[in-house]
């Protein structure tokens, strides 16, 4: 029988990369996307232990016209997405609204948002037209609550749970299921990103008690997207234990 088909956003590194392992591991082959041609290289290499192949296409999701274009050179045996997992993303700066840098402002709402619906318009009509699919939204704590300077970040992340929501009725009709996955504190690459670099300051963020891993969020992705067909889990919020809403985290310092 043929291999299922999962494509990942931002499969570089993180929870995307660990969501493009824990798929493969369920026996699906991957279309791994992303910027970074040598991470995908690699991650090719790990996917291939598990014995399926991996598609590497890469692209900026900010560039519409490339996210069509890279979709659309999908050899047939490649065209029928079963999962889409809309993931790639990042917080850019943490700053007060009246200071923020309106090139972050550009980025988180270019990535999150606008990356996220460009890379659904390409795949979203083959889902209705076989009348199948699942597609899982990767959200966040920030976009269920606001915290201080999280201001544009924590709006594009809402801006997902609103489509995450919106694209479940509209696909209702044609029987696609539509998952939020909305973690707490993840140690990812995600604070290198926002912080620009300093490696001294992320890791301030995860430092006192024990965050989630990608591999954590990864295993509930693959248990998500395994339930029965009739059953959609559809709004996940994950939090590490010492978490307790976007602004308390019990930290031993
Ligand atoms: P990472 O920084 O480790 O991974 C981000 C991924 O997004 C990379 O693969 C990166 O690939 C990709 N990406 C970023 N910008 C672009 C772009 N312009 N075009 C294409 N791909 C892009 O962070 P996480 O794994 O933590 O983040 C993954 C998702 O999880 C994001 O949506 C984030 O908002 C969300 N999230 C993270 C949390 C955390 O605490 N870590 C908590 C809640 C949600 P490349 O740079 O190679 O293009
Ligand atoms: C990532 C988690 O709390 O840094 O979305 O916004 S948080």
């Amino acid at each position: 029988m043929e291999k299922k088909i999962a494509l990942v956003t931002g499969a570089t590194s993180g929870i995307g990369w660990a969501t493009a392992i824990a798929l493969a591991q369920m026996g699906y082959n991957i279309v791994a996307t992303g910027r970074r041609q040598n991470r995908l290289a690699q991650l090719q290499k790990e996917i291939a232990k598990e014995g399926v192949d991996t598609l590497i296409l890469t692209f900026d999701v900010r560039d519409r016209e490339a996210v069509k274009d890279a979709i659309a050179t999908l050899p047939d045996s490649w065209r029928k997405i079963d999962i889409l997992i809309n993931n790639a993303g990042n917080a850019h700066g943490l700053d007060p609204i009246q200071t923020g840098d309106m090139e972050d402002w550009d980025a988180m709402m270019d990535i999150n948002v606008k990356g996220l619906l460009y890379v659904s318009k390409e795949i979203i009509p083959g889902m209705v037209a076989r009348q199948s699919g699942t597609i899982v939204n990767i959200g966040s704590i920030a976009g269920k609550e606001v915290y201080p300077n999280g201001n544009v970040y924590c709006a594009s992340k809402h801006a997902v749970d609103a489509l995450t929501q919106g694209m479940r009725m509209d696909l209702n009709p044609y029987g696609i299921r539509v998952i939020g996955v909305h973690p707490g504190l993840v140690k990812t690459e995600f604070s290198l990103v926002r912080f620009k670099g300093d490696a001294e300051r992320s890791k301030t963020v995860y430092q006192g008690y024990q965050p989630l891993t990608a591999e954590d969020i990864a295993e509930t992705i693959a248990f998500a997207v395994s339930r029965p067909p009739h059953v959609v889990l559809a709004d996940i919020v994950m939090l590490p234990t010492a978490q307790a809403s976007a602004t308390i985290v019990k930290k031993n310092l």
